[in-house]
């Protein structure tokens, strides 16, 4: 969205609204070009307001008339600036009648009401009502709508708004309509409508209080044989919701909508979550393990929001996380309970933590670094972040860590009770967990006020006379843009100690007896912690299940690393063992290899992967992840002068290492992972599919003749889209000789299938030898557009983000790309040229070669004329911070 001078919003600033809205009725005659929306809203003015008048936010409208309690207004009554309408003199109750007139299929940013393959939908989240007609478009305005569609019959059969279906029947001229009614108040966020021509999966499903609510699932017409996950999905999401917390289905009719022009990934309406394709679509053909397990994932996260973000919503969008942050933790929970196995959740785990470093740890540390409720903003839409998402997940994991799940589910049960139907503050969740645990949270409100990752530094102390260890915890954390300073935040540390036979030692801390993994609780910038009867000398496991989002730093020598590798009880910390010893070895590669040294990589840490990759008592999932390397960018969040042609080198040269010594045991594990018969989603079977898909991975690293053959026959004969992508990416890893030809196959036979078509693009944009021009020149492949996000991520955002090598290319040729993109998709979609903009935070750490032409880009995007707020933002901020 674009205003004249973008303006910084504060926290601080907050004021209540001036009039509520009890009730809305908007009558919409949907025409492409032209739609009319008229309004009817009964207005009080709110005793809590300190302000005047009324206020309505609009952007794009043009108005046709006003009214207010049957009188017309003219100008001179309001006045219209800077998005927001003014009526100075109102009384306490009134009833405004407004209609307004939009062009949906001119609107090209996918939020308010747009076209997508001829059908509408609305976006409204965070502030695209705005954009429809005039409303006090703030989440702590809640109101009941009732909303009439009519259009045009034949090219839009169908009509869907929030909530219950009230009438329908024909019109003249051949148009139709509906009437829905939403039983539940709720914020203009929370809108939607959809009016197109689809068709739906069904299904009655019993509630736990036995009533019986319909579901659908509306998908294009075509896509009915890619509609039963999603279904599945969303029957075990309300299952679980009712069976965990307690939290059941408040409507009669609950209705998915897909759609293939979305900016993000699904949107939580009242009653009608809009999602986009990706996340709705799924067959064995088309779709991966990766890609159910995200349908599953964010089905549940869109559910979740009925209860965390609409029945109880936020007072204003510094507070997003209060609903983001709480919904992931609740999805995070709800994908682990699915799998079921301890083993199963630890991977789960062990992936939200691989999420965290390689994506939020970043954020954490650049220039658009910001609390997990954050205190200013110039563009909202900004602000949808890993930080408020899934630092915000790890909050509210701290909560039940720290309350366990029992406390956890009493606290909930009180935030329920008190603010139904309310729209609160993050500190109204804390106050609730607090309240119904008899705790003192205050200090742990400095998880949602300060920003930047904290350092927690371990030394320890083992007196054999007396069969004490002494563990020392001391925290600090970086200044981030804003705040030099910080305080001392309240860090759950679960910590388990390995005897010298891999066993947990019972523990008795301060005292007490606690098990094989005690919770200690770091508040002061330094504490020391007496483990009591330790009869031997440990090795400490710090950190266990990841209980707190900070960086952990003890000097752990590698024998004591390849210990926990081998013993760890706790999965997350065996896991992370293997990862520590990777990254010391990728970063001294790293180094070799910017000084064109020797690559070598010594035969322990081989081994220690070989041990692990045949143990057969370890779920697969777990082998497979113990066995993925850290991510290039991991590597280079972990350096001072990042050389991104040196850590592809050094990465690529340990896969080849490890490939090569360990054939034997990779085919091995390749044939003993193979997943025969119909294919299954379920965890069992994708865990030995990624364990075999690994195995061909690195042995694709170190390829020969019978590798790529092993590759060309998994890809000619694949029964499914996961192990059809695996081969192809290995047959283009190892630049095998049939690789041009199975891409080509692969498009030929996919053509008609976008999201596979998405992934089509996606795999050469990350493929090592594919440069700028390589790219250029797909996107003039007839199927790419910019005007499609999913399209433009799989390819543009996929290599500014996942092919780093090449992105960083030393004639700055990625760069000048980047900002060409940045300032393409802003005319189309500032929200997505957003998310691309921010490929370029870390720009000061990169060797100065680099840096100087990453600054250069930058400036050129920023001097761009005619910028979106939301660009604007982000650029201007990496350039001061
Ligand atoms: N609440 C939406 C995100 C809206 C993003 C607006 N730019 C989806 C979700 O988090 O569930
Ligand atoms: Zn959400």
């Amino acid at each position: 969205m674009r205003t004249d001078t973008p303006q910084t919003i504060y926290r601080k600033d907050y004021t209540p609204p001036t009039y509520q809205v009890e009730t809305v009725e908007l009558g919409f005659d949907l025409d492409p070009d032209r739609t009319i929306v008229a309004s009817r809203l009964v207005m009080v003015s709110n005793p809590e307001s300190v302000g005047e008048g009324i206020e309505l936010h609009g952007v794009n409208l043009q108005l046709v008339s006003l009214r207010m309690n049957g009188r017309t207004l003219y100008e001179g009554d309001y006045d219209i600036s800077g998005g927001i309408l003014r009526i100075p003199a109102a009384p306490d109750r009134v009833t405004l009648e407004i209609e307004t007139l939009t062009s949906p299929v001119k609107n090209t940013t996918l939020s308010g009401l747009y076209v997508s393959n001829g059908n509408f939908f609305t976006q409204c989240e965070a502030e695209g009502f705005r954009s429809i007609t005039y409303f006090p478009d703030r989440p702590d305005v809640m109101a009941k709508f009732t909303v009439m569609l009519r259009a045009d019959k034949n090219r839009y059969p169908v009509l869907l708004s929030n909530g219950n279906l009230v009438e329908e029947g024909d019109l003249d001229d051949g148009r139709h309509f509906a009437k829905w009614e939403d039983p539940f108040k709720k914020p203009s966020y929370l809108f939607a409508l959809v009016a197109a021509k689809l068709v739906c999966q069904e299904e009655n499903f019993r509630l736990k209080d036995g009533r019986d609510a319909l579901l659908q699932v509306w998908v294009e017409d075509g896509n009915l044989d890619k509609t039963d996950y999603a279904m599945q999905s969303l029957k075990n999401s309300i299952r679980w919701d009712e069976e965990r917390f307690g939290l059941e289905l408040d409507l009669d009719r609950f209705m998915i909508v897909a759609v293939s022009d979305f900016n993000m990934g699904a949107m939580e309406n009242k009653g009608l979550n809009i999602f986009n394709t990706k996340f709705v679509l799924a067959n064995p053909r088309v779709a991966t393990d990766v890609d159910y397990a995200g349908i599953e994932a964010v089905v549940g996260h869109e559910y979740f929001h009925n209860w965390t973000g609409n029945r109880v919503t936020c007072r204003d969008w510094f507070q997003l996380s209060l609903k983001e942050g709480l919904t992931v933790f609740r999805d995070q929970e709800f994908s682990a309970d699915m799998i079921g196995t301890d083993s199963g959740r630890a991977v789960t785990r062990i992936e939200q933590v691989r999420t965290l470093r390689q994506a939020q740890f970043p954020e954490d540390a650049g220039p658009m670094a910001h609390p997990v409720r954050p205190d200013s903003f110039v563009e909202i839409n900004n602000f949808y972040t890993v930080t408020v998402y899934e630092k915000g997940a790890e909050v509210v994991r701290m909560y039940q860590t720290l309350l366990g799940r029992d406390g956890f589910r009493k606290g909930m049960d009180l935030y329920f009770e008190r603010h139904d139907e309310q729209a609160v503050e993050c500190d109204d969740f804390r106050a609730a967990m607090a309240d119904a645990n008899g705790r003192d949270l205050a200090q742990f409100e400095r998880w949602y006020s300060q920003a930047g990752t904290p350092v927690v530094t371990a030394s320890s102390r083992y007196d054999a006379n007396a069969g004490a260890f002494a563990l020392t915890l001391s925290q600090s954390c970086p200044a981030t843009p804003g705040q030099p300073d910080k305080l001392p935040f309240h860090i759950p540390v679960a910590v388990g100690l390995l005897g010298a036979d891999g066993k947990d030692i019972e523990l008795t801390v301060d005292g007490k007896k606690a098990g094989a993994t005690a919770v200690l609780e770091l508040t002061e910038p330094s504490q020391t912690f007496q483990f009591t009867g330790v009869k031997q000398a440990p090795i400490p496991s710090i950190l266990r299940d990841f209980s707190a989002p900070i960086v952990l730093d003890y000097p752990y020598t590698d024998e004591q690393l390849l210990h926990l590798f081998s013993h760890d009880s706790d999965p997350v910390n065996r896991w992370e063992a293997g990862q520590r010893l990777a990254m010391e070895r990728l970063l001294a590669m790293t180094a070799a290899a910017g000084s064109g040294g020797q690559l070598a990589l010594d035969d322990t840490f081989i081994d220690a992967m070989r041990k692990i990759l045949v143990d057969e008592s370890l779920d697969p999932a777990f082998r497979e992840n113990a066995l993925l390397l850290p991510s290039e960018s991991m590597v280079a969040e972990q350096m001072d002068m990042v050389n991104p042609q040196a850590i592809h080198l050094a990465r690529q040269s340990m896969r080849k290492a490890i490939g090569s010594t360990l054939r034997k045991e990779f085919h091995a594990q390749y044939e003993a992972n193979q997943t025969p018969g119909d294919y299954s989603p379920d965890a069992i079977s994708a865990g030995k599919r990624g364990l075999k898909n690994l195995a061909l991975a690195y042995l694709s690293a170190a390829p020969d003749d019978a590798i790529n053959m092993l590759a060309q026959g998994q890809f000619d004969r694949a029964g499914n889209m996961t192990d059809r992508v695996a081969a192809l990416v290995s047959l283009i890893q190892s630049a095998a000789p049939g690789a041009a030809d199975a891409l080509e196959r692969f498009y030929a036979e996919f053509d008609n299938e976008a999201l596979v078509v998405d992934k089509w693009f996606a795999i050469q944009a990350a493929a090592p030898g594919a440069d700028v021009a390589a790219v250029r020149a797909l996107m003039k492949h007839p199927a790419f557009t910019l005007k499609n996000p999913n399209r433009a991520r799989s390819l543009i955002f996929n290599f500014c983000n996942g092919n780093p090598a090449q992105f960083h290319a030393p004639d700055g040729s990625g760069y000048a790309f980047w900002a060409e993109q940045v300032k393409a998709l802003d005319a189309l979609n500032p929200q997505v040229a957003s998310r691309l903009a921010r490929s370029m935070d870390r720009w000061r750490r990169y060797a100065p070669a680099l840096q100087a032409q990453m600054k250069n880009a930058l400036e050129k995007v920023a001097g761009a004329g005619k910028l979106s707020n939301d660009v604007n933002e982000v650029v201007s901020k990496a350039l001061t911070n």
